[in-house]
């Protein structure tokens, strides 16, 4: 016994001497690679330090040594200066990426992509270009190549070279290296949850994404982002012009008449992007306090669609951008903003130019946020107002994302007098804040009392006592009630300040909710089957317990849209189901703006409306179909589905979505080469 454990001992340290020696051995013969990795390493740290602030999280360190290791570990594949000049180019590529950032990041706060290089001067013009700021800090990167250079000069004569430089000895040093990557790429994938792989394919939210992946992963990514537009369209491009063709043979978009032709022909409009509004918050009251007073007035005082519905996929607000503006569906791969910001796009800011408006969008949140900086000027708005630039943002005035609605709004106001002054007629859109995920911010700031209060009787004494639970308190679902109630506020303010400011006299006010708040479904459950006396969600048994099934969910989605005038002249409540893309042509026709590429309809001019989603889905006053199941509901109890009526939508819903995506990835408008007698048209329209 003693002997086997001696024997143990012994090998151990045998172990041990041997794996010493070896360390020092593979460091003495790698002071290149090594001094490489580290100072790559460190750049990538020094840059998140500079920028996001996160430089010791464990995630994006792993992250960054991984990538360093496996793009370093191909070194050994060269022999003595070759590997040198492999290390050096790659040193070279990574100081940029950190130099360029750290720059891009002074100025945008945000981080760089390979998109925006070959137009990004085009885009930003001359002026922004020249207000570029570069700061010491962004050229202390060049420390890591001058390094490398100095010791590969101090080493290069010494054994150093020889080392690992058989074809054995180099196989397996390469092999080593991308285990330890692979070890670190295994830890680093143990972090990573899935809505972080989500946003690391959406690629939009760039700060998230150094954040947590670092910023070579990050710039590998945004390459093959950025290139993917520009190769998905080589492919395909005859076949997707013919349908394109076909489609709008068979289904033509035409320009409508009818009683609301032309109707704010000359009016100025001013477009309200209700961020995450819901329509069923226009009929909620929370113990017996209105949530949206001053909405639910509006929708009563003007055209009221009571059956709307967004049409975004992931790009959320930009995507409703898009379909507001374009009468388009998102694109089916990525966002349009981010990765599509590049095409021709016939939009209601353009048609409006052409008609001598001045068009302008006004948002509080970052000018780079969903790539609206450049977006919005592909997309005709002579003037994005945004963020810092144009908005006084004090630390108390921060709600989630940036500055609070009211005082975005008040800002609003004054912007559009002076712009009221200047111009005879125009059009502005703005972008709300506050009611955003997560919804919190103001919890303790509110008048919406979100306890469930009761009497019962105490089974001890007898007597009846009040019982307070929390209920809506710290759920989602309540903070959303109080972001909400607080949007409202500001909406109703706004209003009065417009007007105070003699602003609504020859103006329409367009409000739409963007997108639904994407509130789990179980919430909803436990809010409308509450049992006070568990705190909780009835029992599924109990038979007052109605289920808010996945078609219920799809339903309550639907958000507001509204047109209203000071005046109320037109008050009507128009149930007929409406999509985002049916706006253009609605509020088109009556301000005699038309587009010929519209996917949406006219709603006063169609006799049975229906609206796709860009998941395939759809809907009509009858019924909603899911397309993933291949199943759906009945809307209208009396009406009668033939499957005939199913394939005829099914089908059209599949043409819609795959026109809309072909028009995107292949440049389809601007390959027509009508718009510009379009818009030519429209301007003596
Ligand atoms: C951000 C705001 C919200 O600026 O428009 O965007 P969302 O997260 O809703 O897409
Ligand atoms: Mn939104």
């Amino acid at each position: 016994m003693k002997n086997k454990l001696t024997k143990i001992g012994h090998r151990t340290k045998e172990f041990i001497k041997r794996f010493a020696k070896g360390t020092k051995n593979y460091f003495k013969h790698n002071y290149l690679f090594i001094t490489f990795v580290l100072t790559t390493f460190i750049e990538a740290c020094m840059l998140r330090f500079f920028t996001v602030k996160n430089f010791t999280a464990i995630s994006p360190l792993l992250a960054d040594f991984a990538v360093i290791l496996l793009v370093g570990s191909f070194a050994y594949f060269f022999k003595s200066k070759n590997r040198f000049k492999y290390l050096m180019t790659w040193s070279i590529i990574f100081t940029l990426v950190c130099v360029i950032n750290s720059a891009y990041y002074s100025n945008y706060v945000s981080f760089t992509s390979f998109s925006l290089l070959a137009t990004s001067m085009q885009i930003f013009g001359v002026g922004d270009a020249l207000n570029t700021i570069v700061e010491i800090k962004d050229f202390s990167y060049i420390l890591g190549p001058v390094i490398l250079i100095l010791v590969n000069k101090r080493y290069r004569n010494t054994s150093y070279y020889d080392y690992a430089n058989t074809k054995n000895k180099s196989r397996i040093t390469f092999l080593k290296t991308l285990l330890v990557s692979a070890i670190s790429l295994g830890f680093f994938m143990s972090t990573v949850t899935g809505t972080d792989i989500s946003r690391l394919y959406k690629q939009w939210n760039r700060e998230y994404v150094v954040m947590k992946f670092g910023i070579y992963v990050y710039q590998a990514n945004d390459l093959i982002a950025s290139l993917k537009p520009q190769i998905s369209p080589l492919f395909g491009y005859d076949k997707a012009a013919k349908e394109f063709r076909e489609y709008y043979e068979e289904y033509p978009s035409e320009k409508s008449d009818n009683k609301y032709t032309n109707k704010y022909k000359g009016k100025n409009v001013i477009v309200i992007h209700a961020e995450s509004i819901q329509n069923f918050l226009l009929d909620t009251e929370i113990n017996g306090k209105q949530l949206m007073p001053n909405l639910k007035k509006l929708s009563e005082e003007g055209l009221y669609f009571s059956n709307f519905y967004a049409q975004e996929s992931v790009g959320t607000s930009s995507d409703s951008e898009f379909t507001f503006n374009t009468s388009l569906l998102p694109a089916s791969n990525g966002t349009v903003f981010v990765s599509y910001w590049d095409r021709e796009y016939l939009s209601i800011p353009k048609l409006l130019n052409e008609k001598d408006y001045y068009t302008f969008s006004m948002h509080a949140n970052k000018g780079n946020f969903w790539n609206r900086e450049v977006m919005h000027k592909q997309l005709g708005y002579d003037k994005f107002y945004n963020y810092k630039t144009d908005y006084t943002i004090n630390d108390e005035d921060v709600i989630g994302l940036g500055l609070n609605d009211k005082s975005f709004f008040k800002q609003s106001t004054e912007k559009i007098s002076k712009i009221n002054e200047k111009n005879k007629n125009w059009y502005g859109v703005l972008l709300m804040l506050t009611n955003h995920t997560p919804f919190t911010g103001l919890e303790d700031a509110t008048d919406i009392d979100l306890t469930y209060k009761y009497t019962k009787t105490n089974e001890e004494t007898g007597e009846q006592e009040e019982v307070i639970n929390d209920y809506l308190k710290d759920t989602t679902l309540g903070n959303y009630f109080t972001t909400a109630h607080y949007a409202d506020e500001a909406l109703g303010e706004f209003v009065n300040e417009l007007d105070e400011a003699g602003l609504l006299d020859n103006t329409i006010l367009v409000i739409y909710g963007d997108h639904d708040a994407k509130i789990k479904r179980s919430e909803y459950n436990r809010y409308y089957n509450y049992d006070p006396e568990t705190d909780s969600k009835l029992d599924e048994e109990d038979p007052n317990y109605k289920e808010f099934t996945k078609y219920d969910y799809e339903i309550n989605r639907s958000v507001p849209f509204i047109i209203w005038t000071k005046d109320n002249q037109e008050k009507k409540k128009i149930d007929k189901v409406m999509g985002m893309y049916d706006i253009l042509p609605t509020l088109g026709n009556m301000l005699g703006i038309y587009s010929p590429y519209a996917l949406g309809h006219d709603i006063f001019s169609i006799d049975e409306n229906f609206v796709v989603f860009p998941n395939g889905n759809w809907i009509t006053n009858k019924m909603y179909y899911d397309s993933q199941s291949d199943e759906g509901i009945l809307l209208d109890q009396n009406a009668v589905i033939s499957s005939d009526y199913i394939e005829k939508y099914r089908d059209r819903a599949e043409k819609e979505v795959q026109v809309s995506n072909d028009i995107i990835v292949h440049d389809l408008i601007k390959k027509t080469k009508e718009s510009k007698d379009v818009l030519k048209e429209n301007k003596n329209g």
